[in-house]
């Protein structure tokens, strides 16, 4: 029997969704020199059941010279949830914000769309360069702003969160998210990596920071118990979504 190549994932999920991680991975490949990053086996492609629904993760993982993990996902619950999850881990070498975007919606219509640069300096402030490239964009005005959780004081002053209003508004948004990537991967590759051990612990101190806050979205984990159970959500939580270096 001839074996019928699945179509990925992203060819049935929201258009916004799909377009965004298209763009994502052409931004990185028309910038950084990528190499495969391997995930732990079994955690490359996982099905579950929620609440009776078939829940689908399909992950992409690279890595470059300034990057450690470059971590793509698209899920989907069923027909009724549909998330996108961006993650780029800059290596403790490089002095760079953390980039991170998610994208979750179900049933046609997009709830929340985040994305931000955010800091890991001990004073929580950007780097210059991307302080000024980040202040020169366009800053659209959305119709519906989202309040951050309290975990979310990791974001910066640039973070965009929104329910997107129409698909104009989407457009919009996918233009700043890419405009966000391009400023990171221009300033990546133009950084030196730090020599100093202390400036190192420092960057690992404040991506230690992050993946811990980003730990606490429950929203998230609440998902991945209800699917898999709390030992493997809390697993995936620590191992594949906000991971440490060694
Ligand atoms: C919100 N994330 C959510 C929500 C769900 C998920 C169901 C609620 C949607 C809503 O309030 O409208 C679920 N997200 C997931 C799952 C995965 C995922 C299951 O990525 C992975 C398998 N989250 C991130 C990153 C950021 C992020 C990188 O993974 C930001 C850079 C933010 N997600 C984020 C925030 C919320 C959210 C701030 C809203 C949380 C809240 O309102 O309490």
């Amino acid at each position: 029997m001839s074996q019928t190549l699945q179509p990925s994932l992203r060819e049935q999920q929201h258009p916004l969704i799909h377009q965004l991680a298209d763009r994502i991975e052409a931004v990185w490949q028309r910038h950084l020199d990528l190499s495969p990053y391997a995930l732990p086996e079994d955690l490359g492609y996982v099905e579950g059941r929620l609440e009776g629904e078939r829940l689908v993760i399909e992950n992409r993982c690279y890595q470059t010279p300034q990057f450690r993990k470059m971590h793509l996902e698209l899920a989907r619950v069923g027909n009724s949830l549909d998330i996108l999850h961006c993650v780029m881990f800059p290596r403790p070498e490089y002095a760079l914000p953390m980039f991170g975007t998610d994208l979750v919606g179900g049933r046609g219509q997009i709830s929340a769309a985040i994305a931000d640069l955010s800091p890991v300096s001990a004073d929580s402030s950007l780097p210059p360069g991307y302080q000024s490239a980040l202040a020169a964009l366009p800053t659209p005005n959305f119709a519906q702003p989202r309040e951050l959780p309290e975990w979310g004081s990791i974001f910066s002053e640039f973070c965009t969160f929104i329910r997107p209003a129409s698909d104009e508004e989407g457009a919009v948004f996918l233009d700043r998210i890419e405009a966000f990537l391009d400023i990171h991967c221009q300033q990546a590759i133009a950084q030196s990596p730090v020599t100093d051990p202390e400036a190192r612990a420092e960057i690992l101190a404040g991506q230690r920071r992050y993946c811990t806050q980003q730990q606490q979205n429950d929203k998230t984990r609440r998902v991945l118990e209800k699917a898999f159970g709390d030992a493997w959500a809390e697993r995936y939580m620590t191992t594949v979504l906000f991971d440490l270096a060694d």
